[in-house]
Formats: structure tokens, C-alpha cells, sequence
């Protein structure tokens, strides 16, 4: 219900329980040992997935590494025309993928479209970079008689380890923009996802991408991706999940024999919403709610902590505890639902029990009531928290749980400082009509993205690079202008073109 009648046609059609998302080597399925994939929303079975063992991860390495000189060599209009295909092919069959993003991920159907949009972009932006960026020379300065030039080349393996969060649009993204510029990929999901990154592997191979340079590597964490992270001949890894994961993959990385390899990691945030006395209260509900909520709060951009002017805060939490009341909580399938699903049953406990704490303390203020959700799935209603200080918040809550404080007129350096003093360095809100208060926020504060009047979720590529710093993640930013000349080598070539040859420097 609420869907329209052909897309949900559509989707319907494209569900098929039998889906096996098994190990692609060499364009070869591995064979193992099948598990079942769940919906969060209701528990059923979804499809199977096997897991990779550790001989076909090392066949994935050899022939990986064999393979990736030649598709450096190729070009990056040869590479951008593969990923722009497999972007045609990805709109083409957006039903697929949708229907995957709502039963594997537990997305409603507007994060799921947003999802498809989001992983078509990045294809896009980076194919285009590869065009611009990997396919001339940079000519640079130098002496009369003499060209001097900067090439970019692929590095080598590249590992990818992807969250359930974005399953296809930052699965894609990490490994298209790997392969965009040269590098061979060895694409690991997230355990929770594997059935829509294995759709888009199929697909990116459909698409042209050479077999060789592209395997796709389900499992765990402790497993298979140690497995690839200790690896000697990988050269690096893009990484998007927890901070604390991405600890123990540079520690992997360290302790190798094997080459420096670089590490690329977008990682959690304490991500605040700064609201002074002349906000719109209307739009601060809007955006506070959207931002905490939407998805679940299950977005490392998410807000989790809405700082109030004093004089305006009773009014403002009113709003927001208002707005809340009419979030629908339930089925992600059906159109009218505002939040789905926790991704399981681990995660549910989790922030289950974090809120049980916070009521035992007299804390919780508000807590959304339309919870008409399927037996079996794993829901958390959307809570409010009173804290007394903005520092109270000590670690990212992954889910749909939104912390208050407030402050007084007059203290607003102090607060920014506190909000950076958490370490986190992701999202940033402000709302403000002031514009000097918007320029200085935005100035002061140690994040890697901020948003003035507006929500402070869902970063477009291309218009919203997004990242952050600190334990929020190494940078560069993923859909900006240099993330892609992060998985790159430069090599400078100078060529003496006077008549007679001669080195300038030696005379
Ligand atoms: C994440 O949750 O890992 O801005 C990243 C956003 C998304 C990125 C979120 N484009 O919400």
C-alpha cells in the first residue's frame, strides 16, 4: 500500500528467495557451506551466502595482481566507459536493487531510491574523473627544451570493506572509484548485506569490467577480512564502518611485510546540531527529526546531539518531541513508513539497552508511539535524551536515539569546543538566521562536513564531498574532487626534447 502500483509491481517481481550471493573469483562462483540472510524487518530468509575461504582469497590476490598492470595500463576512458555501462545497466534495473535495499537492508523505499540515485552518481562522477584526471598527462612547468609531465597509475590490490548502512551506493562507490583509477579490486560487504553487493558485482562484470581485477569476497570481519587486511600483496584498503574497525585494519596493515599500504577510512560521529534563539522552529524540527531519524538514525552522518539556545529550548524540544509523535515506525516496504528496521538483533539489544539506562536515569523526554511494526523484524522506537552537558555524550549511539543539551547566549565558542573536544569530526548543524553566527560555526568547528539551516544527512556526490576527520575518518572526502587520486600513484616523466640532448642540470 502506498507504493505506486508499477514500481511495487516491479519489485515484486524482482524478489526471488533462491538468490546464493557466493564468492566471485575470476568471474568463477566459489562453493561453501550456505547461511541465511534475514530481513530485518520481519525475519524471513532473504537468500544464502558463502562465505570465502582463505584459498580463494589468495587466488582472488595472485590473479588480482597479475591482472592489474594491464587494466591501469588500459586508460581511464577505457575504465570510465565500463562504469558508465554498469550505471545504464544499474537504472535499467532499479527494481531489482530497490527491492534488495528494503528486504536485505531494511530501507524504506525512499532511502532505497536515494540508495540506487546515490550508487548511479558515484559511477558517473568517478568514470568522468578517470576521463579528466587518468587518461592525459598534467603538463607541468619546466626549462625550455625540456616536457615535463605527471601521469597517474593505478596502485596495485585494492581491499574494500563495506557497511550494511549503504550497501550498494558506498559498496559501489569504494569499488568503483578503486577500479576508476587502476586499481584491481578484492570487494568484501558487509556480512549483514551481501545479497545486493553481490547483484552489483554481476553487474560491473556484465558491464566489461576484466574478471580478473575484480573479486567479490563475502564473510566476516575476523575472517575474511583479516585475511585480506594482513594480505602482503594488497596495496591498500578503503574502509567505511566503525572507528574501533578501522583501529584493527591499520594495525593490520602495519604489522605486514608487505608494501606501505594506504588506508581510507570513513568512520563514525558525535555529529551536533548547533541552534541559537533566532532558528526557525518549524525548520529545526524538520531537519533535527529528519537528521536523527530518517533511516533509522543508522547513518554515521546522523545527528546525535541537538544543542539549544536556553531561552528558546522549551519551545524548540516541544516541536521536536511534536514532530516525533508522527513518525511511523514498522514496515519499510510500505510507503507511509518513516522508519524501518534496526540492521539486527545485536544491534536492537544494543541500543535497546542503552535506552533502558537512560530511562532507569529519568532521562528519556520523548519517544515516538506509532510502533505498528511486523513480528519478527528488530525495531527500536525513535528516543529523546536529556544531557546535562554536551560532553555527557561519550561514544556514537548507531541508531535512532537523539541526545539534547543546552547553552546559554554568549557561550557559543565554548560549546563548539566541546562539541570538538569529543575527537568525532563528521557532521555539523547549524541553524542560525544570523549569517556571521553560521560563517563563524562553520569556521570553528573540527568536522568535515557542515550544514546551515538544512538537515545533515544524505551528502550528494559531486555537490557534498563527504568525510570527516579525526576518529571520524582519514579523508579525502568520498564524491569530491581528490578521492580518487588517493588510489593512485603519480609518476613524473621529463624528457629532454632540444635537437642535440643534453642535460641542463649537468652543464
Ligand atoms: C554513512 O552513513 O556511512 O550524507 C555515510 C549521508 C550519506 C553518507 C552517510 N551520503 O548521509
Amino acid at each position: 500500500p502506498g507504493v505506486p502500483e508499477a514500481l511495487a509491481a516491479a519489485i515484486a517481481g524482482a524478489r526471488d528467495s533462491g538468490r546464493i550471493a557466493a564468492p566471485i573469483v575470476g568471474g568463477t562462483a566459489a562453493v561453501g557451506t550456505a547461511e541465511a540472510v534475514r530481513n530485518p524487518a520481519t525475519g524471513a530468509v532473504v537468500g544464502h551466502v558463502i562465505e570465502a575461504d582463505a584459498d580463494t582469497v589468495d587466488a582472488a590476490v595472485a590473479a588480482a595482481r597479475a591482472a592489474q598492470g594491464d587494466w591501469s595500463l588500459a586508460g581511464g576512458a577505457f575504465r570510465a566507459e565500463r562504469l558508465e555501462r554498469a550505471a545504464d545497466l544499474l537504472e535499467e534495473r532499479d527494481a531489482l536493487f530497490l527491492g534488495l535495499a528494503i528486504d536485505e537492508a531494511g530501507k524504506t523505499l525512499v532511502d532505497a531510491v536515494a540508495e540506487v540515485r546515490e550508487a548511479v552518481d558515484f559511477l558517473r562522477y568517478y568514470a568522468a574523473q578517470a576521463r579528466a584526471d587518468f587518461t592525459y598527462p598534467i603538463a607541468l612547468p619546466g626549462p625550455t627544451g625540456e616536457r615535463n609531465e605527471l601521469i597517474l597509475e593505478g596502485k596495485g590490490v585494492f581491499v574494500a570493506i563495506s557497511p550494511w548502512n549503504f550497501p550498494l551506493a558506498i559498496f559501489l562507490g569504494q569499488v568503483s572509484a578503486a577500479l576508476a583509477a587502476g586499481n584491481a579490486v578484492l570487494a568484501k560487504p558487509a556480512e549483514q548485506t551481501p545479497l545486493i553487493a553481490h547483484a552489483a558485482i554481476e553487474l560491473l562484470l556484465e558491464a566489461g569490467v576484466p574478471a580478473e581485477v575484480l573479486a567479490f569476497l563475502p564473510g566476516r570481519g575476523e575472517t575474511v577480512g583479516a585475511a585480506l587486511t594482513g594480505h602482503d600483496d594488497i596495496i591498500g584498503v578503503a574502509f567505511t564502518g566503525s572507528t574501533e574497525v578501522a583501529r584493527a585494519i591499520n594495525r593490520s596493515l602495519a604489522a605486514r611485510d608487505g608494501p606501505i599500504a594506504t588506508l581510507i577510512a570513513e568512520t563514525g560521529g558525535a555529529n551536533a546540531m548547533i541552534v541559537d534563539s533566532t532558528a526557525l522552529p518549524e525548520q529545526v524540527a524538520r531537519d533535527a527529526v529528519a537528521s536523527a531519524f530518517q533511516s533509522a538514525g543508522q547513518r554515521c552522518s546522523a545527528l546525535r546531539l541537538l544543542c539549544v539556545q536556553e531561552d528558546v529550548a522549551e519551545t524548540m524540544i516541544d516541536m521536536v518531541a511534536g514532530a516525533m509523535a508522527e513518525l511511523n515506525i514498522g514496515d519499510p516496504a510500505i510507503l507511509a513508513t518513516d522508519v524501518g528496521p534496526i540492521i539486527d538483533a545485536e544491534a536492537q539489544a544494543n541500543i535497546a539497552a542503552y535506552i533502558a539506562e537512560a530511562r532507569a536515569a529519568g532521562r528519556v523526554i520523548a519517544q515516538a508511539a506509532r510502533t505498528d511494526w511486523p513480528a519478527g523484524g528488530t525495531f527500536v522506537p525513535p528516543t529523546m535524551i536529556r544531557l546535562d552537558h554536551v560532553t555527557d555524550l561519550k561514544r556514537e549511539i548507531f541508531g535512532p536515539v537523539l541526545h539534547v543539551a543546552t547553552w546559554k547566549g554568549g557561550e557559543l565558542d565554548a560549546l563548539i569546543d566541546a562539541i570538538n573536544a569529543s575527537g568525532y569530526g563528521l557532521t555539523l548543524g547549524v541553524h542560525t538566521r544570523i549569517d556571521g553566527v553560521a560563517a563563524h560555526v562553520a569556521a570553528r568547528a573540527a568536522v568535515g562536513n557542515v550544514y546551515v539551516n538544512r538537515n545533515q544527512i544524505g551528502a550528494i556526490v559531486g555537490s557534498q564531498p563527504f568525510g570527516g576527520r579525526g576518529l571520524s575518518g582519514t579523508g579525502p572526502k568520498a564524491g569530491g574532487p581528490h578521492y580518487l587520486h588517493r588510489f593512485a600513484e603519480e609518476k613524473s616523466i621529463s624528457t629532454d626534447i632540444t635537437a642535440a640532448g643534453g642535460n641542463a642540470a649537468l652543464m
